[in-house]
This record gives structure tokens, sequence and C-alpha cells, in this order.
């Protein structure tokens, strides 16, 4: 693992094909403050650009959150004008992060929560620890979800179990986070990083360019109409048709062989 830019709050480490990124502002239950936005936001422009890459990982430094949320004490301060700029801030960052070319992964290693958990709705896949809690309990401040909560939950998990968990605010676990299909799995706390490294150097193995396509197509389809999707759809696959992968890939199904994709 190579690390990048140091910054305070966000770590990031590239590795074979796999960059792993950190939320570490521990003292804080690693909450998103505007300087951690801003270095997240960083971050992953700086990922769009490194060669080769084929998955990101993001979780939370410590065993304690992932992300407890927005910075309450950060936020208290504010006028409304800041407010307005932090709030789009956190959509924009965010909306960087569901569009990355590549997946990325939430390894959710305890409080999700408020902002943290929209972080985690922001990534493809979230993996959850055990001693996961997620909830979106910005009705307990007097707030509402502003990193897109009300926008992604629904989406992911319906809107009945959205509206109970945005109207109630209350905390789950990582066990009913699983039952309603915003976590992919629950794991042991200590097994959480290694199998999803585990999954996402399985990714990597795939033809880059046909996982960077598929995940741009369910992005973008899921924010439009189903017959606009399936456009996109038809549009993405005739471009993945049309590369060297695919004719490897084809040709080592054929030999019986592990194929050698060179993302071209
Ligand atoms: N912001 C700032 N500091 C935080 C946050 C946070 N969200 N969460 C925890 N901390 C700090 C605590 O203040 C404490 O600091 P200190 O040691 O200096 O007192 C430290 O982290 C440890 O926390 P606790 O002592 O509270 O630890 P506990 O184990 O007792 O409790 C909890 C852990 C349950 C996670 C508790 O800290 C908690 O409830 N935190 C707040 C969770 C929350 O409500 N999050 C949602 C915030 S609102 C939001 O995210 C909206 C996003 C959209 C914003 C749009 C803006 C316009």
């Amino acid at each position: 693992m190579t690390s990048m830019s140091a910054r305070e709050f966000v770590l990031v480490e590239v590795g074979d094909k796999v960059a792993e990124v950190t939320i570490a502002r521990p003292k804080a239950l690693n909450a998103l403050s505007s300087k951690v936005l801003h270095e997240l936001e960083q971050s992953f422009a700086e990922l769009a650009a490194v060669k080769d890459l084929a998955c990101v990982i993001l979780t939370g430094a410590g065993d304690r959150a992932f992300v407890a949320g927005a910075d309450i004490g950060e936020m208290r301060a504010m006028t409304k004008r800041q407010a307005e700029e932090f709030c789009r801030t956190g959509h924009r960052v965010f909306a960087a992060i569901e569009s990355f070319p590549t997946p990325v992964i939430a390894a959710v290693n305890g409080f999700a929560l408020g902002g943290g958990c929209e972080l985690a709705l922001a990534c493809d896949i979230i993996y959850a620890a055990a001693n996961a809690k997620f909830g979106q309990p910005e009705v307990k401040l007097g707030l509402i979800p502003g990193f897109g909560g009300t926008v992604r939950l629904p989406r992911k998990v319906g809107l009945a179990a959205a509206a109970e968990w945005i109207f109630t605010g209350e905390v789950y676990d990582a066990e009913a986070a699983e039952k309603i299909g915003l976590v992919r799995a629950v794991l042991p706390p200590g097994e959480l990083m290694p199998r999803v490294r585990a999954i996402a150097h399985t990714i990597a193995q795939r033809a880059p360019l046909a996982v960077r396509a598929a995940k741009q197509v369910m992005v973008e389809g899921l924010a439009t109409h189903p017959a606009e999707a399936a456009n996109f759809e038809q549009q993405a696959f005739i471009k993945v048709f049309d590369t060297s992968d695919l004719q490897e890939g084809t040709q080592a199904f054929l030999d019986k062989r592990e194929p050698t994709f060179r993302g071209e």
C-alpha cells in the first residue's frame, strides 16, 4: 500500500488496484466537519486519476465509528447561509462518491448516523461489523437529513422502511440494517476489513471497463426512467462489446483458462 497526499482527517492508501480511504477524526467519532468533507472531496478527485484503480473501500478509523454524522457543534454555530453551503457541499461530495468511476464499498465499523449513514448510502455496497449502528437521527435535533438521506434511503430500502427510520430517528443495529437491505452482510468486527478487501480484490480481477460501465449504468439508470435506463444499458453494452477485454474474456472461457484483462 502506498499512501497518497497526507491530509489531516482523511487517509488514502493505494494498493494493487484497490484503494482504502479512511476518515480519521476519532475524537469526534469521525464526524463530518467542513474540513473533513473537503478532504474527502479532494481524496476522491485524486483517486479518480489513479491508473488501473478498480475499487475503493471507504471506512472510519478506530473501532467505534464509521462516521457519527455531520459535526453537530460546527452546524450549531452556522448562519443560515453557511448551513446552506454545508448542505450543498455534502450533496456535491456524496454525488461524486456515488458517481465515482469504480465501485466504492463502505466498510461500516461502528456508528453510521445521520451524515454517516448518508455517506454509506452514497457507496455501492455496504458491509457492516456486528457492532455497527445505523440511523437518521436528524429529527431528534430538529433537522431533516441534509446529505441525500431522503433521496437515497427510500431508493435503497423502499419508502416504508425509510419513512420509519427518518420519522422516528431511531438507531438500528447492523442486523436490522441487513434485514431492510441496506447492508449486504454483517461480519464479526475482526473479519470486516479482510472480507471487504477480498471482495474488492475479486472485483479488481474482473474486466475493468465492464465493471465501470456496469456501475455507471446502474447509478445513472436508477436516477431516471426505466426506459431511458434501458437505453443507457444498451449503449454501454455495445461500447463494452467493442473492447479487447471482451475478446480475451470470451476466448479464455473457450480455452478453459483464466482471462488476463488489460482494460482496453
Ligand atoms: N458531531 C460532533 N461531535 C460528535 C458527533 C457529531 N455528530 N458525534 C459524536 N461526537 C463527539 C462527542 O461530542 C464526543 O466528544 P467529547 O468527547 O469532546 O465530548 C465524542 O464524539 C464521543 O462521543 P460520545 O461521548 O457522545 O460517545 P457515546 O458513546 O456516549 O455516544 C453516539 C455515541 C451515540 C454516536 C453519540 O455521540 C451521538 O449521538 N452522536 C450524534 C449522532 C447524531 O445525531 N448524528 C447526526 C448528526 S446530524 C447530521 O448528520 C445531518 C447531516 C446533514 C447536515 C446538513 C447541514 C445543513
